[in-house]
């Protein structure tokens, strides 16, 4: 089953990011095969998260599909796992991985907008 949590943030202002991400993700329509997939999604309106910025709780080694809806061209940043998307309008910004590292991290839109907040063990 899949498992779809709406998420997004309100204002919340991050520190900025002190590194810049390695890797960038190859997005192929946000579309993932995995059927217990988690499905992430959040979006950018006026410059905030919207909704609002909230904690996502990921099972260590699930399959993720992040989806993020921008009304502006964004840089969306997943922090730790170092991947990045870009979202715009009419194109979301999608990554998929495989939440294989334990702790809490953050995904932004830079530069300084927390949309939300992985939390994987
Ligand atoms: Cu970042």
């Amino acid at each position: 089953m899949k498992r779809l949590i709406a998420v997004a943030l309100a204002g919340a202002l991050l520190a900025g990011c002190s590194s810049s991400p390695a890797a960038q993700s190859t997005a192929s329509g946000c579309v993932s095969a995995a059927p217990d997939t988690v499905v992430v999604t959040a979006a950018v309106r006026d410059g905030r998260a919207d909704p609002a910025p909230h904690r996502v709780k990921v099972p260590l080694d699930s399959a993720v599909l992040l989806r993020v809806d921008a009304d502006v061209e964004a840089e969306v940043h997943v922090h730790g796992y170092d991947l990045a998307t870009v979202a715009k309008p009419g194109g979301a910004g999608c990554v998929s991985f495989v939440a294989d590292r334990r702790g809490l991290f953050d995904v932004e839109a830079h530069p300084e907008s927390l949309l939300v907040q992985l939390e994987v063990r």
